[in-house]
């Protein structure tokens, strides 16, 4: 086994991956995301992970979700496009065909009409993210893959491990390598001090604040980074810089103070990072 190289990251190293854009660039050129998830009572989930992935530069953004969400996606967010779907195979065919990159997990919940939206997602061989219920799932359809990103909170790392959350957080270096070992690709180990690693390199991102700890945050991450990949970033590069935009972004959104902090409140913020 080779050794592992540890590294620190900062926005300020990685920022330069995303290079001007040429005059006469157009959607096509920034990827077309399929984002699939946002069960009943989530849908919020889905739509931050899509505007997200908007706001970090991503051509064309689609979310899959249920028919009953499709008002709510929309509503005061006209620039989404939206595909419903209620188990026909049909509904994913063309999605999937028009899709450069997927993200998957997002308020997806872990019933049939979940675990069958994920089946699918992940037979699909284009470059992915991988997060919130999604990961949850994968431990009944344990799989490796090398194109895919994986973005674990200590609580979705525990079940992927098959251990305590407590285990996950005294030794995290050990649980990111492990997760990486077992499933393939990038893992994103979420927390104070994120660390990210793809079988070679670990970088850790001390970016961010307890501002953060409220519910959606790891939604408009999984966006990011989905809006990242569509944009060219490898895995590695989009999965770094996705944290390096995301941490900062909540660190800028905090100069109004950190309690009270929203995961909507990040978007501007992004906006100006990207830029
Ligand atoms: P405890 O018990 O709280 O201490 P879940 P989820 C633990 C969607 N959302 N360090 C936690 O510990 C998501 O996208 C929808 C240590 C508990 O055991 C998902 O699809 C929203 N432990 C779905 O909800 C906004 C930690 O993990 C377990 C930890 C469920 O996702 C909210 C909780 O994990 C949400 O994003 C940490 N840093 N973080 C919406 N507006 O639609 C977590 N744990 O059961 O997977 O719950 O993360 O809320
Ligand atoms: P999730 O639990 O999936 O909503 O993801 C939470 C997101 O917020 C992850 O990107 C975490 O790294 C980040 N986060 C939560 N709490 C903190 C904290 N105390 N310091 C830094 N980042 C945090
Ligand atoms: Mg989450």
């Amino acid at each position: 086994q080779g050794q592992t190289l540890v590294e620190r990251v900062e926005y300020g190293q990685l920022c330069g991956l995303l290079k001007q854009r040429h005059k006469a660039s157009h959607k096509g050129h920034f990827g077309k995301v399929a984002l699939a998830g946002g069960n009943l009572g989530m849908p919020g989930a889905l739509r931050m992970a899509g505007e997200a992935c908007q706001r970090t530069g991503a051509g064309i953004v689609k979310a899959v979700t249920r028919d009953e969400n499709i008002l709510a996606m929309l509503s005061g967010r006209p620039e989404l496009m939206v595909q419903s779907f209620n188990g026909d195979d049909w509904q994913l065919n063309e999605v999937l065909a028009w899709a450069s990159t997927l993200v998957v997990g997002p308020g997806l919940g872990q019933d049939e009409w979940a675990k069958t939206l994920l089946t699918r997602f992940l037979d699909n061989l284009l470059p992915k993210v991988v997060d919130a219920d999604a990961l949850k799932l994968l431990v009944e359809m344990p799989q490796w893959h090398d194109n895919w990103i994986l973005t674990p909170h200590p609580g979705e790392a525990a079940h992927l491990l098959g251990c305590s959350i407590d285990k996950v957080e005294r030794d995290r270096f050990t649980a990111v390598r492990n997760i990486q070992q077992s499933f393939g690709g990038v893992v994103v180990l979420k927390g104070s001090g994120t660390l990210i690693y793809d079988g070679k390199t670990l970088l850790v991102a001390n970016v961010g604040n307890p501002g953060m700890a409220s519910g959606g945050m790891g939604d408009v991450l999984s966006g990011i980074i989905g809006g990242l990949l569509g944009q060219g970033l490898s895995l590695f590069d989009a999965a770094a810089l996705g944290v390096c935009i995301h941490g900062q972004s909540a660190d800028l959104a905090a100069q109004y103070g950190e309690r009270g902090l929203l995961a909507s409140d990040l978007l501007p913020f992004v906006r100006q990072l990207v830029n």
